[in-house]
């Protein structure tokens, strides 16, 4: 009775992420009679997906959330879509690989839904008070990729597994470092952001919806 929680690893110039934090956070609690189980995958184009599919092989999950950084965007994120694309625009992945306009797998399909309840989902952590909304591009970087590469692997096996990405905001520790380093004192502007504690509670609530939903 496992929920399989995935983060990234810092990428880029991004010395933290918050998904790898909140994964750890939660890594062993509970939620409806289920132990969460979480990871911290490779921002690595070539290792992502086969490590996700151990975790798969190796846990047998009820559900999937997989998550990830995406600064800039002010709320949770519930990704409804993974696209058959590979492109890094101007972030290389953490082992310098620099994929343009490339298909995950040639020949297939070009797009997989999210099958998390998503708008459920959204709607759950809006009565909470958590500002979040049902977002219809996860990118073409490393959170579209494992979003994409899991649908079509779970699909591939036949599992109906509900599987979905959630993109989470920078923490205020975060933003405030970022509008230090930058022009913040100048006038730039600062990136939007939550706390740790609150994007943990959106993965708490995400999983407990699946699971009720
Ligand atoms: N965010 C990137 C990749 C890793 C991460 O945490 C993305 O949005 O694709």
């Amino acid at each position: 009775m496992t929920l399989l929680l995935t983060g990234y690893e810092p990428f880029g110039d991004h010395d933290e992420n918050p998904s790898a934090m909140v994964a750890r956070e939660l890594d062993g609690e509970e939620i409806a009679g289920h132990e969460i189980s979480g990871h911290v995958l490779p921002v690595q184009f070539d290792r992502t997906a086969s490590e996700m599919q151990n975790l798969i092989e190796t846990h047998d999950p009820t559900a999937i959330v997989a998550t990830g950084l995406a600064a800039g965007r002010a709320g949770i994120s519930v990704e409804r879509v993974g696209i058959n694309v590979n492109d890094c625009g101007s972030t290389p992945d953490n082992a310098d690989a620099e994929p343009r306009n490339e298909r995950i797998r040639p020949g297939n399909q070009a797009g997989f839904f999210a099958t998390l309840p998503v708008v459920s989902v959204v709607e759950e952590l809006l009565e909470r008070g958590i500002p979040a909304h049902v977002s219809n591009t996860a990118g073409t970087h490393l959170c579209n990729n494992i979003l994409y590469s899991t649908q079509a692997y779970l699909e591939a096996e036949k599992l109906d597994t509900p599987m979905g990405f959630v993109h989470l905001p920078c923490t205020p520790g975060m933003a405030a470092q970022r509008a230090r380093d930058g022009n913040g004192t100048s006038g730039a502007s600062v990136k939007p952001s939550l706390s740790l504690a609150m994007q943990a509670e959106a993965i708490r609530r995400t999983f407990d919806t699946t699971l009720n939903g």
